[in-house]
This record gives structure tokens, sequence and C-alpha cells, in this order.
């Protein structure tokens, strides 16, 4: 055998291998097998595009989602390079498409950075395909190959002549290995008018064949010239600017570049953003720090040298720069490294300085060359630190009585008799009344019950220390066995005394029980985040109907439901029997009997548990239907008005 032979079957069995080790452990190499890794494989396709972009030679990706939910995203990059790969004695497409690793490090030089948290590579892609398909134009030809979950089935062939250059990859993901293969198009359109934004100047698009609007298919187009300025105005889209323009930085410093847009709005919490090479980075890192130290530094000096905190009776701290803080901070490192129990922290230390100093340049020239600007948000920041100052006291005296009323539980809880949090649970329920029903009906071992009186503080509109003065809020507080607690000026939630690990949320099944629903979540999410994000908050599912034909009875919980249980037990007439379908408007139509039944007990109810899919998302969602802009609220509340069951 020559040398060259046995170098090419020695490759293939190198590529064997690594395309079976990807089938076999799909989610160590794109995170799961869920929605979330069948979306994953578009990622790791477009950031090769992307890839193209930063070395230089890319400037439209369009990704198209086909009716059998496959995928085509094509750039107008150099072209995968197709010549003999003289070590593999194959087709250098060939290589990319079927040796792990090889995408990226196979021409290590032409990319300035290289993206992608799992940096997988389109190899994972192609071996967890059933089908895929890749089509390259360069030298003026157009080449093709084709596989079947990584395998080649086809060579490389010449199949026409082309002007420019490209790559387009077609692939249908294998449903052997996915649990499901439907592409919902608000993911991808996120993800790429957020690349946009990260990569100003380049054209991204996104068709969707299988929606047709108007006679032609559902698509956009993200296109952003201001970059991160234009991102983190659409950000606060829905909040109130204390300033009328974003502050813009871009600098680079020993190969790193850096990029922030800051803008302040009147809401008391912090939206920050941060990516590496254009993947979020969800725990921050170093280059998070590098930025807070300069806003930090230079904001302090500017308030001191003008005298502006010389009324305060306390030192400004962190925190008040934070408060009503919206920024997106971008770096790009040539080889970054990822920390952190996601991988979402970056770790380069030299980062820290790099970004300290540049924010920390422009920022104190921009204050100098605006002093209007300037005082707005110092002003801002006395405020924060007033309020601050409160909210501790407010705090500390919801603590310190607690303490001194012994159990400290509120005297609404009806609490369970089980002290076991693991099988506890809290219902959180809609006013005194249907507290009593609840009180009822529950299992008393472990389940509690406490009623909330109405609507509680919109905790979005509030100063904190108006929070820890609510009576509804404190006894959340107490019931629940948390408490805020403040380290290295930080607050953070100790949790370590939850009481309950289910806490349900149970309110009419009406437009003011979703806006109540809504308030509770608002306040969970801002104040107890770790709760939500450890799977702890439920919402409960009352029934909307009730159909009964004598002593039989069938709750139903739509529309559908409904008219399924009609047909069986009326036979289809309604109108026959007009009283025979019961409506619940509210929890407090139902007995005790009829509310374990349905919406209480473990064995038959439903429970919609909150998760956080996208913190961002949430975070502008919370803003946005708390917040001041009615227009944005109006059009959430029609979109997604089904998925809620809100009659409006
Ligand atoms: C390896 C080397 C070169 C480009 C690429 C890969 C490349 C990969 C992908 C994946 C999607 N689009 C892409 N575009 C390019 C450099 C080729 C050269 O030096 O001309």
């Amino acid at each position: 055998m020559s040398k060259d032979n046995s170098n090419y079957s020695a490759s293939n069995i190198t590529a064997l291998e690594g395309l079976e080790a990807v089938r076999k452990r799909p989610g160590m190499y794109i995170g799961s097998t869920d929605t979330k890794g069948l979306h994953h494989l578009v990622w790791e396709v477009v950031d090769n595009s992307i890839d193209e972009h930063l070395a230089g030679h890319c400037t439209h990706i369009d990704v198209i989602i086909h009716p059998d939910n496959s995928i085509s995203v094509s750039d107008n990059g150099r072209g995968i390079p197709t010549g003999m790969h003289e070590k593999l004695q194959k087709s250098a497409l060939e290589v990319v498409m079927t040796v792990l690793h090889a995408g990226g490090k196979f021409d290590k030089d032409t990319y300035k950075v290289s993206g992608g948290l799992h940096g997988v590579g389109v190899s994972c892609v192609n071996a967890l395909s059933i089908m895929l398909k890749a089509e390259v134009r360069r030298e003026g030809k157009v080449f093709t190959q084709e596989y079947s979950k990584g395998i080649p089935v086809t060579e490389v062939l010449e199949v026409g002549e082309s002007a420019g250059n490209g790559t387009k990859i077609t692939f249908l993901p294998d449903m052997e290995i996915f649990e499901t293969g439907e592409y919902k198009y608000e993911v991808l359109a996120h993800r790429l008018k957020e690349l946009s934004f990260l990569n100003s100047g380049l054209h991204l698009s996104l068709i969707d064949e299988r929606v047709k609007e108007d006679g032609e298919f559902k698509q956009e187009k993200f296109y952003s010239e201001g970059g991160l300025r234009e991102f983190v105005t659409y950000i606060d889209e829905a909040r109130t600017n204390i300033i009328e323009n974003p502050i813009h930085v871009i600098g680079k410093e020993e190969n790193i570049e850096c990029e922030v847009a800051m803008q302040y709005n009147n809401s008391y919490s912090e939206n920050l953003y941060s990516f590496v090479n254009n993947i979020a980075t969800r725990e921050g890192g170093t280059h998070v720090s590098g930025f807070r130290r300069a806003v930090n530094r230079v904001f302090t000096k500017y308030g001191e040298d003008n005298g502006m905190f010389s009324k305060l009776k306390f030192k400004v701290s962190g925190e008040d720069f934070r408060e009503g803080l919206t920024a997106v901070v971008s770096v790009k490192v040539a080889e970054p490294q990822f920390k952190g129990q996601t991988k979402g922290e970056l770790g380069n230390s030299e980062v820290t300085g790099v970004v300290s100093r540049i924010v920390g340049d422009i920022l104190k020239t921009y204050l100098e060359e605006n002093p209007k600007e300037a005082k707005r948000i110092v002003d801002k920041v006395i405020i924060a630190a007033t309020a601050r100052h409160a909210a501790r006291k407010a705090r500390e005296m919801v603590q310190r009585k607690n303490v001194l009323t012994g159990t400290g539980l509120p005297g609404k809880l009806s609490d369970c008799s089980s002290k076991d949090p693991v099988e506890s649970e809290i219902f959180l329920v809609e006013g005194d009344s249907a507290g009593g029903t609840a009180k009822q009906g529950r299992d008393r071992f472990f389940q509690a019950i406490l009623p909330l009186r109405g609507k509680i503080l919109n905790v979005e509109k509030a100063m904190e220390h108006k929070i820890y003065e609510n009576e509804e809020i404190k006894n959340m507080f107490t019931a629940l066995g948390v408490s805020i607690e403040e380290k290295d000026g930080e607050r953070v939630l100790n949790i370590e005394k939850l009481r309950y690990h289910k806490i349900v949320i149970m309110c009419d099944a009406d437009v003011d029980g979703s806006h109540i629903v809504t308030l509770i979540l608002t306040f969970f999410f801002r104040y107890m985040t770790e709760l939500v994000e450890q799977g702890y908050v439920y919402i409960a599912a009352p029934p909307l109907y009730q159909v009964r034909k004598g002593k039989q009875s069938v709750y139903c919980w739509n529309e559908e439901e409904r008219m399924a249980a009609i047909k069986t037990y009326l036979n289809g007439k309604e109108e026959d029997n007009s009283i025979k379908t019961q409506r619940y408007k509210g929890l407090g139509e139902m007995n005790a009997e009829q509310l374990w039944e349905t919406t209480m007990n473990p064995e038959e109810r439903t429970l919609r548990q909150v998760t956080i899919q996208d913190s961002q998302i949430a975070n502008n969602v919370f803003s946005m239907l708390m917040g001041d802009e009615v227009p944005p609220r109006r059009q959430f509340i029609e979109e997604n008005a089904t998925y809620a069951n809100i009659d409006i």
C-alpha cells in the first residue's frame, strides 16, 4: 500500500470514528437534542459564515427554513476550498465537512477570531443530519457534495459555472437524534437580529417557506449600520430614556476589539448583555468587570470633582451606577477562555484592563463634552443611592420584625403540617374568598395557602423600599422563608431556608386574574429570580368550563374540550340545555371539592412550570408589560392572547 493510500484510509477511519462519537453523544457536542439543540445546528453553520465576515470576506448571510424543516444557510464568502488536501488525499471540502473540528483549525490564520462557544464545527451538523448538501461557488465554478449522517454519498462534483464566491449548506436534521424537528421562526429571527447588531454592516436575512403572508413567504432582513448603539436603543424601546442617544465606545488594544453602548432609563433594573466573539456570555466575565470598573471610576471622579455628591450622607456604591442602566459589551478576542458552570463567563484576565481603559477614556471625554447629559446621569445615580439606603432600612425592619414575632410566619398563612420543603407546596391565591375555598379543599399535610389581596404592587414601577413595605410582598418573603442579604454591596437572595419546593400561583381564569399572575411573576422575576431559575415557581390551571348532564360532569380547559364535551354529553345541543355549561369566571365559583379535583389534586391537576428561556427576552417582556409605553404592550397582548386564555 502506498503512503498516500494508507493516509487516505486512516483519515477515513478517523472521520468515521469522529462522526460516530457525535451521533452517540450528541449532547456533548451541541448541548442537547431538544429544540435548543435543533436550533444550535443552525448557529454552528451561521458561525462559519460569520467567521468569513469577520475575516473581511462576506457581506451577506441568508437563512431559509424550507417546508420540510430543512435549513439552508448561504453566504457570499470565499467558499470552502475544494482542492485536494495533500495530507489526507481528499478534497478539502470533504475534510471540512467530515472531520471533527477541521472547519476552524484547517486554515487558522484566515480567521481573526473564531466564534462558537461549542465551536464544534459544521462536521457535527453533518453527522446529525439525515441529509446535508454543500454547494461551493469558487474560482468561477460550482461544486457540490452530499452526505447522509455525515458520510459522503457523492463525490465532490463540479456542476456548473459561477460569477461570485460563496458557500451554501442545506441540511435536514436526523429525527433519530432529535426530539423535535420543528424550527421556530422567532428563535432564529431573534438571534439573527442580535447578530446584525453585533456585526454592523453585515446583511442577514431569514425566509420561512412554511408560511405565506400576502402571497409571499414570510421573511425579514436584518441590518444595522449603528451596531451596538442601535442594539441598546432597540432593547430600551419600551423604556423612557434619561439621555437622548446612547454612549457609544469603540476601540482596540493588544489585538482585543472592544465595543460598548450604554443608556440610562427611568427603571430600577439593570440590563447588561455581554458577548465574546458574538457569543453571549450570560455569566459575564473579565470584559464585564472591565466595563464596570470604568463606569464606577469615571462617574465617581466626575461627581466628586464637580461637588455633586457633597450633600450625600453615605457613599455611592457600584450598584447605584447600575440602576436603570442598559448596556451591551462586546469584545472580540483571538483565543477566548470560557469558564463557569455553563461556560458562559469570559476568563481571559488581560481583557479587564483593556476594556476598562478603552471605556474609561471615551466615557471621560463624553462627560466633559456633554455636561447636561452627565448631570442627568449623576442625578439619577444619587437618587438610586438614596433609594438603596432607604430600601436597606425597610428590609432590616421587616427582617427584624420576623425575629421579634418568633415564628415570623404571616397571620394569613395557613401552613401545611409537613416541614419537609421537598414535598411541601404553597398556593398563592388571589383574594381572601378563594383563599378560604382553597384552605377547605387542600390536603393540609403538604399544601399551604397564602391569600393575596387583589392586585399586588407593580414592582416594575415602584421604588425598592416601597416593595419591602408592601404587606403582600412582606408576607411572601416570610412565608417562603427567603431573605435578601447584602454581600460586598450586592443584593443576594438567600433561599437556603426556602420552605416549599412548589410555589403555585393560583388566580382566576379571566383578564384580572391574568393581570395578577403577571404582577406576581414580575415580582418573582425581579426579586426572587433564583426561585424561578431553579424551577420552583408554577402557575395553576383552573378549568374554564364545566359541562353537566344529570349526575355526570366534565371539566374543560379550553373551547375545543368544551365543544367535544357538548357533543358527547348534550348531543351537540347546547342551546336547549343552556344552564348545562358553566363558565367559571373565578375560583370563587367553585366549591372546595371542585377546586381540589380540578386544580389542586396532584393526581389530576395541570401545573405550568415557569421557566426563563432567555433572560433577555424575559427582561424586556416584563419591562414592556409593566412599564410606561402602551403600544408595545397592546401588540404583545394581541399576539399572545391565545396562549394565555385571555378574553379580549
Ligand atoms: C476553510 C478555509 C477558508 C474558508 C472556509 C473554510 C469557509 C468555511 C465556511 C463555512 C460556511 N461558509 C464558509 N466560508 C468559508 C479559506 C479559503 C481561502 O483562503 O480562500
